[in-house]
């Protein structure tokens, strides 16, 4: 019996031993906090990660924007001191500047157009083109992030209800530049300052979809008109450091990639009724949606992507043949 204990002591030392040699925590980051779509989703990947490696893979999410702001996490995630990062393309544009075709304005007709373009051709030869990119980032999948429209303390109807009115976007000159042809003034600004500055009146109000506007409060700062603009329709991400994939073996790399794949398929079913539910919290909560004919909107941005797109110009043509 006693023999039995030392050796099983023994053994469980040396699997602590064996774990701090070979095995390694990667560290998941979202901006998002528990429960999210996106969080639940790597967390899961990150479960499995670690049953079919035998806990060689160790995994461990910090939701919430803990490790920082959007931007500051992708920077985190380029020199490897993040190992997994689900971002949003916008602030990814500014690293990787061929990811902007899909951050223009109305480039996608509604969220199905663009679930079809990034589950195509298009959307794989993306995920390669931000891979092969300078960044030091691997794309492993595509996560939703749905339609973006305008929430601001005053309601908005059309472009010339926007002058004036500070707007914050997500940090990517594009999007600021969006927000002007709109009609407003776009203001960059990261997502974990927005409550307050809507708050506070450093800006008037801001954009996203249902499900970020529900979990972030920014309705709660005063931000309670919600005009259907649907102006931004971008995909997220996944991403793994270069510095930690390059350190994984073969064998590894395709059980990442096989468990993100999942990863994505599990996040679109969670994405789907999150913002069912967040519409109908949202409306609970005494937020107004306004429905308008975005076609002015439309129109006012026809510049945005002509001074983005040209660029682009075959891409955007192959884009909008998708079905
Ligand atoms: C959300 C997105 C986040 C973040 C945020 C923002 O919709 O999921 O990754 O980009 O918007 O506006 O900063």
């Amino acid at each position: 019996m006693k023999i039995h204990a030392r050796l099983l002591a023994t053994a469980a030392a040396l699997a602590v031993l064996t774990a701090a040699v070979h095995g390694q925590t990667l560290k998941a980051a979202d901006v998002h906090p528990a429960g999210y779509p996106t969080v639940v989703a790597v967390e899961s990947m990150g479960k499995k990660l670690d049953a079919a490696t035998q806990g060689r893979i160790k995994f461990q999410m910090f939701p919430g924007s803990v490790l920082g702001g959007e931007k500051e996490m992708i920077e985190q995630t380029q020199v490897g001191a993040i190992q997994l990062l689900r971002t949003s393309l916008g602030p990814v544009g500014p690293v990787v500047p061929e990811v902007n075709v899909f951050n223009m304005p109305f480039v996608f007709r509604n969220p199905a157009h663009m679930r079809a373009v990034i589950d195509g051709p298009i959307g794989q030869e993306m995920l390669d083109k931000i891979s092969a990119s300078p960044a030091r980032l691997v794309a492993l999948a595509w996560m939703d992030g749905g339609s973006r429209s305008l929430y601001t303390k005053k309601p908005v109807r059309k472009p010339e209800d926007l002058k004036g009115q500070k707007i914050r976007m997500m940090g990517n000159p594009l999007f600021v530049d969006t927000m002007n042809a709109m009609g407003g003034n776009g203001i960059s600004m990261g997502y974990g300052e927005v409550f307050t500055a809507i708050q506070t009146g450093v800006v008037d109000g801001a954009e996203n979809n249902p499900p970020s506007l529900f979990t972030a409060n920014h309705f709660q700062a005063g931000a309670k008109y919600y005009t259907q603009t649907n102006h931004l329709i971008i995909p997220e991400i996944l991403v793994m450091s270069k510095v930690t994939w390059d350190k994984l073996s073969a064998a590894d790399q395709a059980l990442v990639k096989k468990f993100s794949r999942e990863a994505q398929l599990e996040q679109r079913t969670l994405w789907d009724q999150y913002v069912v539910d967040s519409v109908a919290k949202l409306k609970a909560a005494g937020v107004e949606f306004i429905e308008i004919d975005n076609k002015p909107f439309f129109d006012a941005t026809v510049p945005v992507r002509a001074k983005y797109g040209a660029q682009f110009a075959d891409l955007m043509k192959r884009i909008e043949a998708v079905k």
